[in-house]
């Protein structure tokens, strides 16, 4: 007997966490550590709280809400995502995972279905970089990948590190030793996320599973010249690192395109002019790089192309130069054996599902090295994410969350 979701109490818990917002009425922002942020995961406490879920909270912020299996010692099948999202993005990114993970536990409990393992939700702090620029901060710090000396070098563009703004938020970022991941004691990880491109759509298939998630390489290039009169400096007397910025900003297309992998992308999302007046020639131009490939060999091709490009650039316009590495985390291959499992599920509940990869990076990568690891997306309307309009159709979030309960119920047997 396949497991019934209670979806109209699901879609009331994703309203009710996207009414936590600096931004109503353009899009959902809710960065990690902010007042939102604080609302949001005291809603999520209470959530869990009225589920019966033994709830424990870490040194940076990510939850852990556990629903007791028959054998307590035995290791714990865990699913959830993150609730931060990026500046102006959807009510879906992240929400839809860790809500749908609530639900999924939920209808397993409901259903006195009968599992040894225990099988727990789990919230992650700073997965989209918003504060940072720093991808899957959250669960890094659980895995051991980032300790408090590179939660001290993390800063946002006030100048406030991760580790103290985790520390204003309450938490105690120096105890994080004592919450690491302990990968014996973890049987699988799955993820249910929004596709945020347009495959699921486009094939009319309902649900994803997710064989391998694109690595990421953010880089900052900064470009410092000569600032100077805009009206004065004749254009073989200037030092203009906008101009140069406008050249290796191109560049960044060209060599995404001509990696040969044909899965690579590379983004300038973020470009920063000191002083940014209009009369003034920029004195220093900063701009980000986005690199992301299911190949590894696609972002070292972006990589080593502009550490060729940059520097001649800079040279050939008397330019100072600083590469900045950002965060990185490698492409990953998710599990056979869960993704077989997740594809019997499909097939007892007669869901059609198609097997794809991730452009878009998750909590789940920090997962796939060190226990079984799985992931379940759900189609995103227009292949839209990151955006106000980003949306999934209620009937189509069921369908993974279910998906999701009898995958959880099936790994915790
Ligand atoms: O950027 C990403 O792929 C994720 O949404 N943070
Ligand atoms: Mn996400
Ligand atoms: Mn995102």
């Amino acid at each position: 007997m396949a497991l019934e979701i209670n979806a109209r109490r699901l879609m009331s818990h994703l309203e009710e966490l996207s009414s936590f917002n600096r931004t109503p009425g353009e899009g959902v922002t809710r960065f990690s550590y902010s007042a939102e942020d604080g609302e949001a995961r005291k809603y999520l406490l209470s959530l869990f709280n009225a589920a019966g879920l033994g709830v424990s909270v870490d040194g940076v912020g990510n939850i852990r809400a556990r629903l007791e299996g028959s054998r307590p010692d035995a290791p714990v099948v865990l699913s959830g995502s993150h609730i931060d999202t990026v500046l102006h993005g959807g009510e879906y990114d992240g929400a839809v995972g860790t809500l749908g993970a609530l639900e999924a536990v939920q209808t397993v409990a409901e259903s006195g279905a009968p599992h040894s393992h225990p099988i727990e939700v789990i919230v992650f702090a700073e997965e989209e970089g918003s504060n940072f620029g720093s991808t899957l901060s959250g669960s890094k710090a659980l895995v051991g990948k980032y300790g408090v000396d590179e939660m001290k070098k993390l800063k946002n563009p006030e100048g406030k590190t991760m580790y103290d703004m985790a520390r204003d938020a309450g938490y105690d970022p120096d105890s994080m030793p004592s919450h690491l991941l302990r990968p014996e004691l973890v049987k699988a990880m799955i993820e249910l996320h929004i596709e945020q491109s347009v495959v699921l759509e486009s094939k009319g298939i309902p649900v994803g599973i997710v064989q391998a998630v694109a690595g990421i390489k953010a880089l900052e290039i900064r470009l410092k010249g000569v600032s100077n009169h805009a009206g004065a400096t004749p254009m073989n007397l200037r030092q203009d690192p906008m101009v140069a910025a406008a050249h290796l900003i191109a560049q960044v297309e060209t060599l995404a395109k001509g990696t040969g992998t044909g899965s690579t992308v590379a983004t300038v999302g973020r470009i920063q002019c000191f002083p940014n007046v209009s009369n003034i020639i920029p004195g220093e131009v900063r701009f980000s790089i986005d690199i992301r490939d299911t190949v590894r060999s696609g972002i070292e091709s972006v990589v080593d192309g502009m550490a060729v490009l940059a520097p001649a650039t800079a040279v050939s316009r008397g330019l100072a130069l600083e590469i900045v590495p950002v965060s990185e985390s490698a492409p990953v291959a998710l599990d056979s054996g869960v993704l077989s499992v997740i594809e019997a599920c499909a097939k007892k509940q007669g869901t059609p599902y198609h097997r794809m990869n991730s452009g878009a990076v998750h909590d789940a990568c920090m997962f796939a090295p060190l226990v079984p690891t799985g992931m379940i997306f759900v189609p995103s309307r227009g292949g839209r994410s990151h955006v106000p309009e980003e949306h999934t159709a209620p009937e189509e979030i069921a369908k993974g969350a279910a998906l999701l309960a009898e995958t959880l119920l099936e790994l915790a047997r």
